[in-house]
């Protein structure tokens, strides 16, 4: 039996803004900050005081020892590394990532470097953010700097996390920063740059001769249709195209779905050479995966087609819990992109309704985030042992956080964050995953 094997890498995931705090030494204000400060946010709640890792992070690696894991995921803070502007890089802004880094090599943990999650220094919003392509050029000095300074202890490395969201929750929805509403023109217009400034860290990479492996992290959404009738069917994949196609076609076969393009509207503004820069090879495909929807045929929608009612328990993200959508999601993958690209799932797990629990309040019962992780790990067997190539896992995440928009209202943590004093106080949930890596728990 292959799944879950020694060599499997069973990792726990976390960002920059979500977990560090605001720390020390200079930064730069980011999109987030701004956009905290404008009501973007639940109660104007911002990441400066969250879970403090900058503080804690000596507390936070024991705990993942402790857990078991093999790799952290976490992110740089741009804003900490160029504080003024692109063109000074802040060496120091780097003294925070060599302390954490050297803890985790003692505690036998590999470090695994994501270059970006969504914490825009503002001094690059004012051409427009990612719908400017500047941005991408911009983000290719900063990811030299990341190479140049970190490479000879990080071996794993990642670029962009899920540009899905900054392109279409921040252009189209509003929900995320910089919350822009109904501008789906410029959600296009910044995916694009998110994918080509990907493609640029990924030449450079390699242009450096960096060791280790790098990849790219998306949240593919891959709607199932509502029935089999073949319209239905067609609907899914046309759904696919936006949430999927738009960031996995042009890495794996240089090229942008066109269906999607037509039915909204919009152009992609490619210009020459961008398509071979954004399909520079990577080493593997990290996939981050909560949920899955359902889609209909309906003629009536410029997209023809739009999401329906469906049975599935929410979390309080009110995100459906689908543990098969996964299952679904990577044979998607696998039938487009085949067996040979490595795969890791970069960010699984779900909110829950935690409370402390106990006389001295040193317990959380998180029975829904067990069942959640069981489902899905069981699904992730399931695949390995059907072929899929899946090369890793990882729990989002290790300690409760800021969740961006929600604020400190949604609990993601394996462990419990007072926020006040900054205690961490393991979950149930944590405690079941040590059993699942040590290979005493059955999946
Ligand atoms: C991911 N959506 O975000 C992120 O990578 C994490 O930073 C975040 O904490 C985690 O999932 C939980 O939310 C997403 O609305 C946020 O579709 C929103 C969506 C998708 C992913």
């Amino acid at each position: 039996m292959r799944s879950f094997d020694k060599d499997f890498l069973w990792g726990v995931a976390a960002s920059s803004y979500q977990v560090e705090g605001r720390g020390e030494g200079p930064k730069a204000e980011c999109m987030w900050d701004v956009f905290a400060r404008n009501g973007g946010t639940i109660y104007g709640h911002n990441g400066d005081v969250t879970s403090d890792q900058f503080h804690h992070y000596k507390e936070d690696v024991k705990l993942m020892k402790k857990l078991g894991v093999k790799s952290y995921r976490f992110s740089l803070s741009w804003p900490r590394i160029f504080p003024e502007s692109i063109n000074e890089e802040y060496a120091a802004g780097y003294d925070y990532y060599h302390r954490l880094i050297d803890e985790l090599h003692k505690n036998g943990i590999e470090p695994h470097v994501c270059l970006h999650h969504w914490d825009v220094p503002m001094h690059l919003m004012n051409n427009g953010g990612w719908c400017d392509r500047g941005m991408a050029y911009a983000f290719e000095v900063y990811a030299e700097s990341a190479f140049r300074n970190l490479a000879d202890k990080v071996t794993m490395w990642s670029t962009i996390n899920e540009p899905w969201c900054p392109a279409f929750l921040g252009y189209e929805t509003g929900e995320h920063a910089p919350g822009l509403v109904g501008q789906t023109q410029k959600a296009f217009d910044a995916a694009h740059t998110l994918n080509l400034a990907h493609g640029l860290a990924v030449r450079k990479f390699r242009e450096l001769g960096c060791n280790g492996v790098i990849g790219a992290i998306l949240n593919l959404m891959y709607p199932r249709p509502a029935t089999n009738c073949p319209e239905d069917i067609l609907a899914s994949d046309r759904a696919a195209e936006e949430g999927f196609y738009m960031f996995t076609d042009p890495i794996f076969k240089k090229r942008y779905p066109s269906r999607i393009l037509e039915a909204r509207n919009v152009t992609v503004p490619v210009e020459e050479g961008d398509m071979d820069i954004i399909g520079e090879k990577v080493d593997y495909l990290g996939i981050n995966y909560y949920t899955e929807s359902a889609v209909e045929f309906d003629p009536s929608a410029p997209e023809q087609f739009s999401f329906v009612q469906t049975h599935y328990e929410k979390t309080p993200m009110g995100w459906d819990v689908v543990p098969t959508g996964l299952y679904r999601l990577i044979n998607q993958v696998r039938r487009n992109y085949g067996d040979g690209l490595p795969l890791y799932i970069a960010e699984n797990g779900c909110a829950a309704d935690d409370k402390l629990a106990g006389s001295d309040e040193s317990r959380v019962h998180d029975h829904e985030r067990i069942e959640y992780f069981k489902e899905h790990l069981k699904q992730i067997k399931r695949l390995i042992d059907e072929g899929a190539n899946i090369n890793g896992y990882y729990a989002w995440t290790l300690v409760d956080n800021y969740e961006w928009a929600l604020g400190f209202t949604r609990r993601f943590g394996l462990v419990y964050v007072d926020f006040n004093d900054k205690r961490r106080v393991p979950k149930d949930s944590y405690y079941y995953l040590r059993e699942v890596i040590a290979g005493h728990e059955e999946i």
